[in-house]
């Protein structure tokens, strides 16, 4: 079984989208191991998106999922970090294909609804960022 994570963004927890969203990862067969709602502080978003501090968005991006709260979570599937980026569908909701969670509720290539992990390495990294062992059941 692997572990992949998960962030519902702040332009869907905002437009009540959350319930929406969980529907259709438990319909495609994640096991939710861990999950929370959260507002994060503009340096834990920094934090989290070390990798693309170097990026023209990098500061957008964090005050964008620092604004409003977020809901993490730890999911489980065989082969749920791919599993979970094709959910999701393209960064750019205009790109991604019908039936993703991008597709159907991002607004833009920033606002775009939902997170995931790219790797086994990120995966690894982001998980422990947000849960403790302890949360993960
Ligand atoms: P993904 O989330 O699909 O892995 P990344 O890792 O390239 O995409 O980008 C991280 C986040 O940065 C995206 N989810 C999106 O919110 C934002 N982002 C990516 N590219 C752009 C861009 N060109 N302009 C504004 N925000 C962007």
């Amino acid at each position: 079984m692997e572990r992949t994570f998960g962030i519902i963004k702040p332009d869907a927890v905002e437009r009540n989208l959350t319930g929406k969203i969980l529907e259709k990862i438990e319909g495609a067969g994640f096991r939710i191991v861990g999950m929370k709602k959260i507002q994060l502080t503009k340096t834990e978003a920094e934090g989290f998106y070390y990798v693309h501090k170097e990026r023209p968005f990098f500061n957008d991006l964090c005050a964008f999922m620092s604004r409003s709260p977020v809901v993490v979570l730890a999911l489980e599937k065989e082969g749920a970090i791919l599993a979970w980026r094709e959910l999701m569908g393209a960064t750019n909701p205009a790109n991604a294909e019908a039936g993703t969670l991008r597709k159907e509720f991002g607004v833009s290539i920033e606002e775009n609804s939902t997170h995931g992990s790219d790797s086994p390495e990120s995966a690894a990294f982001e998980i422990p960022y947000f849960f403790s062992q302890l949360e993960l059941v």
